[in-house]
C-alpha cells in the first residue's frame, strides 16, 4: 500500500546524500572534543543563526532541557506558553531534573503571548517568590498549527526580557520552517535570543539530532549540562554528517512542504464537519477540528489509517497532519479526498 505519513515531520528518513555522508564521516571522540564532523556541524549551525557557538544534542527535548538547565538554577522561574512543547510534551523535565518552576501564560492562536501579560508575570524581588530568569517562545508553534512568529514579535520579547535582566530562549525546533515561511534569514529570528534549539530531524530530514546555539560562554556551560543528562556522544560525527547535509541541502525545499500543507488544507476546508481556518496554515502543520454527529476525530484518523493515510488525533476535536519531504502534492490531494469520503462528503 502507498503510505502517506503525515503523523509528523519527524518520520522523515535520511536522504541518499545523508546516508553517503554518514558512511564517509570522519569521526573522533566528541566528549574529548575531537570529532571533526560534529565540530563542523556546530560551526555551521552557529554561523547560519548568527551566534558564536553551537552544541550538537540528541533531540529537541534534550536541547530545550539543556538550555533551561543552563539559564536557570533550582527554584528559578521560566515564563512560557501554556501550549508550548516544553510545557506540554517534555515530561516537565526542567522541573523534574532542574527544579525549575514553570510559569505558563496563555498562548494566543497565533503562537504569541500577550506582552503586557508577560511583563506583569515577571516577579519582583520578594522573599515569597521564585526568581524569574527566563522567557521562552516557540517558532514555528506546534500546537498552534505551525503558526509563524514574525521578526517583530521575536524582537519585542527579546527587548522585554533584556530590559528586566532575563534571558530569552527559543524552542526553534522548526525555526527554518519559520524563516522560509517569512522569507527572512533565520539569523533575524535568532538575533533577539540568547539561546536557540533547532531540530535537524524534523522537516530537514536528518535521522537524529538538534543543535543548541548561543554565545561561546553559554555553549560552554550548556556542554556541561549536556554531559550530566547523558548527552555526551562519542563518535557522533556519524550522525552529525547527516545534519550537515540537512542544513546545506534541505532548507529551501521546506517551501514545498508549506505549499503541500496549504493544498491539503484547501482540499479539506469546505468539508461539512471539518473546521479549519485557512489563515492558520502558515507552514507544514495543519490542525483541524472534526465536529460531526457520527464521526469522531479518532474515528476519522482510524479510517484514514486503514487507507495508508497517517495522521494524529491530538486531543479534543483536533486532528494534526504534517507535510514533509515524503509527501507530494498528489499525496496531499489524495489525503484531502480521503478525508472528504470519510466524512461522507
Ligand atoms: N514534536 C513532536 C512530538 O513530540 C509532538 C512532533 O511530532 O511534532 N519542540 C517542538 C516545537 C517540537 O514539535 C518537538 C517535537 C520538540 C521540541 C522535541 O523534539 P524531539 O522529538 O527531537 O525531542
Amino acid at each position: 500500500m502507498h503510505i502517506i505519513d503525515m503523523r509528523s515531520d519527524t518520520v522523515t528518513k535520511p536522504t541518499p546524500a545523508m546516508r553517503q555522508a554518514m558512511y564517509d564521516a570522519e569521526v573522533g571522540d566528541d566528549v574529548l572534543g575531537d570529532d571533526p564532523t560534529v565540530q563542523r556541524l556546530e560551526e555551521l549551525a552557529a554561523a547560519r543563526l548568527g551566534k558564536e557557538a553551537g552544541l550538537f544534542v540528541a533531540s529537541g527535548t534534550m536541547g530545550n532541557l539543556i538550555c533551561l538547565l543552563t539559564h536557570c538554577g533550582r527554584g528559578d522561574e521560566v515564563i512560557l506558553g501554556d501550549q508550548a512543547h516544553t510545557y506540554i510534551y517534555e515530561q516537565g523535565g526542567s522541573s523534574a531534573l532542574g527544579g525549575i518552576h514553570p510559569r505558563p501564560l496563555p498562548n494566543r492562536p497565533d503562537g504569541s503571548i500577550d506582552l503586557a501579560t508577560m511583563e506583569a508575570a515577571i516577579r519582583g524581588a520578594d522573599i515569597h517568590f521564585p526568581r524569574t530568569k527566563l522567557i521562552t517562545l516557540e517558532n514555528t508553534h506546534n500546537r498552534c498549527g505551525g503558526a509563524v512568529l514574525p521578526v517583530s514579535t521575536m524582537q519585542a520579547v527579546g527587548e522585554l526580557a533584556h530590559k528586566h535582566g532575563l534571558a530569552f530562549h527559543l524552542d526553534g525546533a522548526r525555526l527554518f520552517n519559520a524563516a522560509v515561511a517569512l522569507d527572512v534569514d533565520a539569523k533575524e529570528l535568532a538575533a533577539p535570543c540568547d539561546s536557540v534549539t533547532f531540530c535537524l530531524s524534523k522537516g530537514l530530514g536528518a535521522p537524529v539530532g538538534s543543535v543548541v546555539v548561543g554565545s561561546r560562554a553559554f555553549v560552554e556551560e550548556a556542554r556541561r549540562s549536556r554531559k550530566v543528562v547523558g548527552g555526551g556522544m562519542r563518535q557522533a560525527g556519524v550522525i552529525a554528517a547527516a545534519g550537515i547535509v540537512a542544513l546545506t541541502q534541505m532548507v529551501e525545499r521546506l517551501a514545498d512542504d508549506h505549499a503541500n500543507a496549504r493544498r491539503f488544507a484547501e482540499g479539506i476546508a469546505g468539508i461539512p464537519g471539518i473546521a479549519l481556518d485557512l489563515a492558520s496554515v502558515q507552514s507544514n502543520i495543519v490542525i483541524f477540528e472534526v465536529d460531526h454527529p457520527t464521526v469522531s476525530p479518532q474515528q476519522l484518523v482510524d479510517v484514514l489509517w486503514q487507507q495508508g493515510i497517517w495522521t494524529f488525533a491530538i486531543g479534543g476535536k483536533r486532528v494534526r497532519a504534517v507535510t514533509n519531504y515524503h509527501v507530494t502534492a498528489e499525496d496531499a490531494d489524495m489525503a484531502a479526498r480521503a478525508v472528504a469520503t470519510a466524512m461522507g462528503a
